[in-house]
């Protein structure tokens, strides 16, 4: 596919997805939905890629949906509109390697569920996030009433959804939206250096630790628990016992490159 949108960098181990149409506040359309698709399916094939960061162009990361595209759908289409966001966004998440997001100004709507789809997000001070779909008449359609649920709890996730208010990042630090804010100059630098923290562990250990952790939260505890002992066992032999070995005998361990 000829990318318009997205510019997609790869470094080492890590791919860097970058929503580029600043002019519309990288508003997402159509078009994004099938860029985004094909970049996934492309990044979960190539099995060297360890971390992918998605970040934005401009003054936005993204500032939601695009109203222009939404404006004249009926009922019909807006369901459909909102599926097709909503396995986008699922993918991002059941993608085998942790997302970063870097939120680099408004995530807004669709924004900030596109930055929930993330595993985490690194913020600039600048940021602002919010769910504003009530100004317009209308309540969030890519998963964002349960995402955000899951994320802060009931009662801050109601006050952004109902109030529609725009918070900065500090605020968003303090409801557990955004796990940590920088400088915007230093923004991609610093979720680069976690990226690179995060590849040089064991390959294995950190798809599995991506996996138990998602795939328990929908589950029952006791099963959840189960899960976590099986992925437990098998990492003994997939990199366990050279991660221990290599601790015991004072050295870095050599983590098998291919699987
Ligand atoms: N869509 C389309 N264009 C947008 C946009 C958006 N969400 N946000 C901004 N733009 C465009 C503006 O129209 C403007 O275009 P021009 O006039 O230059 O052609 C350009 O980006 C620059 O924006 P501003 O001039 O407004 O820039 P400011 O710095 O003054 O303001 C702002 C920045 C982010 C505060 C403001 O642009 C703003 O309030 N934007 C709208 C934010 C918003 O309401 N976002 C939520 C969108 S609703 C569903 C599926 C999904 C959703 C809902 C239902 N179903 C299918 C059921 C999700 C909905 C949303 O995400």
């Amino acid at each position: 596919m000829n990318y318009e949108i997205l510019q997609i960098e790869i470094k080492e181990e890590i791919a860097i997805i970058t929503i580029n149409r600043p002019k519309a506040l990288n508003a997402l359309n159509t078009r994004f939905f099938n860029e985004m698709d094909e970049a996934i399916e492309s990044i979960s094939k190539n099995k060297n890629i360890r971390v992918l960061i998605i970040t934005g162009e401009g003054k936005a990361f993204v500032a939601g949906a695009d109203i222009a595209e939404m404006v004249n759908m009926t009922p019909e289409q807006g369901t459909a509109f909102s599926k097709k966001g909503q396995n986008t966004f699922n993918s991002i998440e059941n993608l085998r390697i942790p997302v970063i997001g870097a939120i680099n100004g408004f995530a807004l709507g669709g924004g900030l569920e596109l930055a929930m789809a993330c595993d985490f997000r690194i913020a600039s001070s600048k940021a602002k996030f919010g769910q504003p779909e009530v100004n317009l008449g209308m309540i969030p359609g890519y998963a964002g009433t349960q995402r955000l649920t899951r994320l802060v709890g009931p009662a801050d996730a109601l006050y952004l959804l109902t109030t529609a208010e725009l918070i900065k990042a500090d605020d968003a630090l303090r409801i557990g939206l955004i796990q940590k804010i920088v400088e915007p100059e230093e923004l991609i630098e610093e979720v680069i250096k976690i990226a690179q923290i995060i590849a040089s562990k064991g390959p294995k250990a950190i798809e599995k630790v991506k996996y138990v952790t998602r795939k328990g939260l929908n589950m029952d505890f006791e099963k959840a628990c189960d899960l976590e002992a099986d992925y437990f066992g098998t990492q003994f032999k997939d990199e366990g016992e050279e991660g221990m070995r290599a601790f015991l005998e004072k050295r870095k361990p050599e983590w098998k490159e291919n699987y």
